[in-house]
């Protein structure tokens, strides 16, 4: 009887083990911890509410903050409203250490209400006075009022060691105030 019952805490110690590597398998593909905006939230100012894992830049929105009703997955996704200026960063994620000359990949599910809106990859190797890579990747034509989904392939040159992405305002030249809102954002490997 003793024999069996410790069996049967081996094989359940295995199911364990066998899950809990699954899990990391799942959880190395995704490079990016705050894409999917479940995490805290915090409060900078009277129109920013930030998520965890993103930093907004001063006077460059109307409003920052979680958003319950329109989400892609899971509870919770971010709601942007842009303040009208040209080429203004709105929100910078913390940075993602990635490899040189490997393809990697940023999906992203957006939805944009008014306007437009870009993401961008930019390289946030240290020192960033002289940044490697600094050359933006654009996705635009949003349609309006629905979610959609948008992908930047990026291969970091050489001595390119980390990544940010960056919400910025406008898609082209245009300056207008945008609102749209961002879930399930991944950085993976190609
Ligand atoms: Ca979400």
């Amino acid at each position: 009887m003793k024999r069996l019952l410790s069996m049967a805490k081996a094989f359940a110690l295995l199911a364990v083990l066998v899950i809990f590597a699954a899990g990391a398998g799942l959880a190395e593909e995704n490079l990016f911890a705050y894409g999917d905006f479940e995490g805290k939230w915090k409060q900078i100012d009277a129109k920013a509410t930030s998520p965890e894992g993103w930093t907004p830049r001063a006077n460059n929105y109307d409003l920052i903050g979680p958003a319950g009703d329109i989400k892609y997955e899971g509870a919770t996704a971010l709601h942007v409203v842009t303040s009208a200026k040209s080429g203004a960063q709105v929100l910078n994620s913390v940075g993602v250490p990635v490899q040189e000359g490997t393809t990697y990949i940023v999906g992203y599910w957006v939805y944009v209400t008014d306007g437009g809106i870009r993401m961008s990859v930019v390289d946030n190797t240290e020192p960033r006075f002289y940044p490697v890579f600094n050359k933006h990747h654009f996705a635009t034509d949003f349609e309006p009022g629905e979610w959609q989904y948008h992908e930047i392939e990026f291969v970091p040159p050489k001595g390119c060691k980390q990544l940010r992405l960056s919400l910025v305002q406008s898609t082209e030249r245009e300056v207008k105030r945008t609102a749209a809102y961002f879930d399930k954002i991944v950085v993976r490997v190609k």
